[in-house]
């Protein structure tokens, strides 16, 4: 009697877990499929001569500032440097692109510090700001996420990774806090644009 019962349970148990598992598979592939793939989404590739004319050797900070800025990793490296570690950069549809065991950048905060933006009283606070890139590739930062939110102290303009200078341009923007941190991650970084909610 005791045997039977046994193994009653251990078919059970089996088909338990049989039925469950190809589940959990069906329910991933929806959640991947939710991002739409279009021409849009697919990286050219570029011959090496093509990918060096992205590089910039300098940042603009410019838009509604009080000081224009240019910035190189050497005036980067005059101000506060930061040490980030385990930086992985995630695309939106889940894949690792990179796994950096350590980085080290200024946070964009400080940056914008230094830049001032023009700011008309203290309820003048609709700001959005754009890194771009040579390619035209951006993202979108608020004035509340840098200067009012935890965001602020984990968005940086990253200038090495590994001990070593950082690939595709000199400098990258990255947010360490973002659930994906492939789409804020803007390498080729050419501008900084701060511009006001119209
Ligand atoms: N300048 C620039 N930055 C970019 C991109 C781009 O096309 N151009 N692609 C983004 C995307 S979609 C991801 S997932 C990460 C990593 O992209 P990679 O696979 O080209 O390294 O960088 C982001 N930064
Ligand atoms: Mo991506």
């Amino acid at each position: 009697m005791k045997i039977k019962n046994f193994i009653l349970i251990l078919l059970t148990a089996f088909f338990c877990v049989m039925c469950n598992s190809p589940k959990k598979d069906k329910e991933q592939i929806i959640s991947s499929e939710k991002v739409s793939k279009t021409d849009n989404d697919k990286h050219p590739v570029l011959t090496p001569a093509d990918s060096l004319k992205m590089v910039n050797h300098s940042i603009e900070v410019k838009g509604d500032v009080e000081n224009t800025l240019n910035l190189t990793v050497d005036s980067l490296k005059k101000m506060k440097v930061a040490t980030l570690d385990d930086f992985k950069v995630v695309c939106q549809s889940g894949e690792v692109k990179k796994d950096n065991k350590v980085c080290k950048g200024v946070l964009l905060k400080d940056i914008l510090e230094k830049a001032k933006i023009k700011q008309n009283g203290h309820k003048d606070r609709n700001f959005y700001i754009v890194a771009r890139a040579s390619d035209d590739y951006k993202a979108t930062f608020s004035w509340s996420e840098i200067f009012n939110n935890p965001t602020g102290e984990n968005t940086y303009i990253l200038f090495e990774e590994n001990g070593k200078p950082v690939k595709n341009g000199e400098m990258i923007a990255i947010c360490k806090n973002d659930i994906k941190t492939g789409p804020r991650h803007v390498y080729w970084l050419k501008s900084i644009e701060v511009y006001k909610v119209k």
